[in-house]
């Protein structure tokens, strides 16, 4: 069976009807072996409008279903996944390449913010304050926001939607979605199996409370510009974030931007280099090295440097990139070739400035359209571009280091600041790391790598990555808007402040 066919058959399991994957002009293509697998019609701006419209409408019948009803929709949302987390994780496996484990993980991410969101449902817990005037009462409330618009990258193609997906359903939000245009596939599937469980909970879930925009960065344009968007939660590029921030910023909508990362990891004197070698490849070379918290940069203290340096080779040369669809690979494909071509333009830079890279080149498989690539380890003298710079592929650049202090500032110079992690069994260590003055990333691990965080803490990163938070903790208040209420159940009218003002 081609690749094509096991697609559609995938997504008519899924609900997707078949004539809806071809005969339009977004051609979709696996990077598992290069060939075209769907070809659908992109919404025009006209049509996205509407379609805000729609979301819109929805969002006012829905903010009045109470929170724990709500809460059930995305309960049944959560057993629909559970049911159908085989036919999707394999979608994801041939949209993206993920491995097996990897695709079925990020369908494991969805229902685990599902479970959380149900919970949350129930604890959209305001503050009573103390007030200064007798007689009175304050409050907050919290309030359903409006339409939540979600831009999602090719990387985390449903993952990060259910982050946000879930949250707003259970906070009274409709969601537009504006999937990558490298993977529409996944979104469709997740319209579909989305639709199933609003259908499921009967007429309180309107239509139209979720709409797939399918299309280029048109239709992303439409979903930043629409003044009925309060909040848009957009995943990709900080060049992606540059342009949506200021746009947003501009009609005074909340963003939530999710972008670059050059996560690093320190590896201290008392490090367990057995761990910690594990941790390190998975985080460098899993999902070929292409997640937002793929481990980039690696400080090795010179007293362990030649104890870890020969074993991580080792891995990096040993370990098996091909077909995540076939056999037992660890590493899948890269996205494309722009994704290659990026790779090998960083790898050439980083040999000019007297970079020793092992690995890196090109894996022939039979494909001439799909870019296997061996990951690449890179011994760099010093942190000079390209490390400086997020590259989406699997290069991991390893410096030395003596003082700790000196790997502290090195880690922290460079634009992004997503994710980090410590390898050290030094207390000392460990807490200056995740202190004041250590790591000034949205997420600093101690003795894990930098990826694979679970749902319950709140994701996201600061300086170039955006400041926004996702998925668990309070993320939830981002959907939502907070009223501060005051009532006087007196019979006097006292001013705050002691103002007086009597007519
Ligand atoms: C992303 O790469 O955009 O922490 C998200 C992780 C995953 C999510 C990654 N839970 O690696």
């Amino acid at each position: 069976m081609t690749l094509a066919k096991e697609t559609a058959s995938l997504l008519e399991k899924l609900g997707v009807a078949r004539d809806a994957l071809s005969g339009g002009d977004l051609v979709v293509h696996s990077p598992v072996t290069g060939e075209q697998i769907a070809a659908l019609k992109s919404i025009s701006a006209a049509d996205a409008g509407k379609a805000i419209d729609a979301a819109h409408k929805a969002f006012q019948s829905w903010r009045l279903v109470p929170g724990p009803k709500r809460g059930e929709l995305v309960r049944l949302l959560g057993e629909e996944l559970r049911a159908h987390k085989d036919e999707l994780g394999r979608l994801v496996s041939i949209e993206v390449g993920k491995i097996p484990s990897e695709g079925l993980g990020e369908v494991q991410e969805m229902i685990d913010i599902c479970d959380f969101a149900v919970g949350l449902s129930r604890q959209l817990y305001g503050l009573t304050i103390a007030t200064e005037r007798p007689g009175h009462r304050m409050m907050e409330t919290w309030h359903p926001l409006g339409v939540v618009g979600v831009i999602s990258a090719f990387n985390f193609p449903v993952a990060v939607w259910s982050w946000n997906a879930a949250l707003a359903f259970v906070c009274g939000d409709a969601v537009v979605w504006k999937p990558s245009e490298k993977t529409p596939l996944t979104a469709l599937a997740c319209e579909a199996i989305f639709n199933r469980a609003a259908r499921r909970f009967g007429a309180d879930a309107p239509a139209g409370l979720l709409q797939v925009l399918i299309g280029d960065r048109a239709a992303g344009e439409v979903l930043v510009d629409h003044p009925k968007v309060p909040l848009v939660s957009a995943t990709g590029s900080t060049r992606m974030g540059r342009e949506v921030g200021p746009r947003l910023a501009k009609r005074f909508a909340r963003a939530v931007l999710e972008l670059g990362g050059n996560n690093a990891g320190i590896v201290c004197p008392t490090a367990d280099l057995d761990m910690a070698l594990r941790a390190i490849a998975f985080g460098a070379m899993g999902t070929a090295g292409q997640r937002c918290t793929t481990l980039r940069r690696l400080f090795v203290h010179d007293s362990v440097y030649d104890a870890l340096l020969p074993r991580l080779k080792k891995a990096y040369e040993t370990v098996s990139v091909g077909n995540p669809l076939e056999g037992k690979a660890l590493v899948g494909p890269l996205i494309d070739k722009a994704a290659f071509d990026n790779m090998q333009k960083a790898l050439q830079e980083a040999q000019a400035h007297g970079g020793k890279v092992t690995g890196g080149k090109r894996v022939e498989n039979g494909h001439p359209d799909a870019y296997y690539v061996h990951p690449a380890l890179v011994e760099m003298p010093e942190q000079v571009s390209p490390v400086t710079e997020e590259t989406f592929a699997p290069i991991l650049y390893v410096m030395r280091y003596t003082d700790f202090d000196e790997a502290l500032e090195q880690h922290n110079a460079v634009g992004a600041g997503l994710s980090s992690s410590i390898f050290t069994r030094d207390l000392q260590e460990s807490e200056r790391f995740l202190g004041v003055d250590g790591s000034d990333c949205g997420i600093a691990n101690v003795n894990i790598g930098t990826s694979g965080a679970e749902i319950g803490g709140a994701f996201g990163g600061e300086k170039e990555t955006g400041g926004g938070r996702e998925s668990g903790s309070d993320a939830w208040k981002a959907y939502m808007r907070r009223a501060t209420n005051t009532v006087n159940f007196s019979k006097a009218l006292p001013l705050a402040q002691g103002v007086s003002f009597d007519i």
